[in-house]
């Protein structure tokens, strides 16, 4: 083989090769660019954050029940406050407190009663409608809890800076993200806007006034 077809045979490997590397860095990009998340932030008009906002996003795929997850009575309180969870999903009721509770609720989302019951029994309950649920203890006036079932398992619930981050988007996409908080203004305690995944967004919302100084409940009485 002379010199010269030595040279372009080893060119072209180079080349070859060059362009294996090229096109895996392009590919490689495109392959993840599919999922995306988005943080959404929830303030109320003055610009403050707002923990414990229901920030849900329609238009991904099929609802699937998420896994279960735990409503813990303990002090005399609901822990978490607020608890979103995708329709179908199953949620347990700890007692952690040393004396019994007898926790209900009369939301038409679901209707439901666990009678006295005290740390050595597990309670559970599926809820297969979405909506809100408001609970409270027969045995404890004071005790006042939220469950909000959705549609959908793009969901999060605000953290103590406002913020929920939803995973799984895909990127470049709009959804409609919709907002419940148990004292958003309004019949349906809900505001709906269109975001983008990968851009964070901030939605506004219109609270009423937080009673909880003065009642000493968690949030609005006779909300149920
Ligand atoms: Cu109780």
């Amino acid at each position: 083989m002379s010199r010269q077809a030595e040279n372009l045979r080893a060119e072209q490997g180079c080349v070859r090769a060059i362009v294996g590397v090229l096109a895996f860095a392009l590919f490689l990009p495109l392959s993840l660019a599919t999922a995306a998340d988005l943080t959404v932030t929830v303030t109320d008009k003055d610009g403050k954050p707002v923990p414990d906002s229901v920030v849900f996003l329609m238009g991904g795929p099929p609802t699937e029940p998420g896994p279960t997850v735990k409503m813990v009575q303990r002090d005399q309180s609901f822990n978490p406050d607020v608890l979103a969870i995708s329709v179908g999903t199953k949620i347990e009721f700890p007692n952690e407190d040393p004396f019994r509770h007898h926790v209900y609720s009369f939301s038409p989302a679901k209707r439901f009663e666990l009678k006295l019951y005290g740390g050595d029994e597990v309670q559970e309950v599926t809820f297969d409608q979405a909506g809100e649920i408001a609970m409270g203890c027969n045995i404890h006036d004071d005790m006042l809890g939220y469950i909000y079932v959705v549609d959908t398992n793009l969901l999060g619930t605000t953290n103590e800076n406002g913020a929920a981050t939803i995973s799984g988007l895909e990127d470049g996409s709009s959804y409609e993200a919709q907002v419940w908080h148990p004292r958003l203004r309004g019949p349906t305690r809900r505001t709906a806007q269109t975001v983008t995944a990968t851009q964070s967004a901030t939605i506004e919302i219109g609270l009423k006034r937080d009673r909880r100084k003065q009642s000493g409940s968690d949030f609005e009485e006779g909300a149920y």
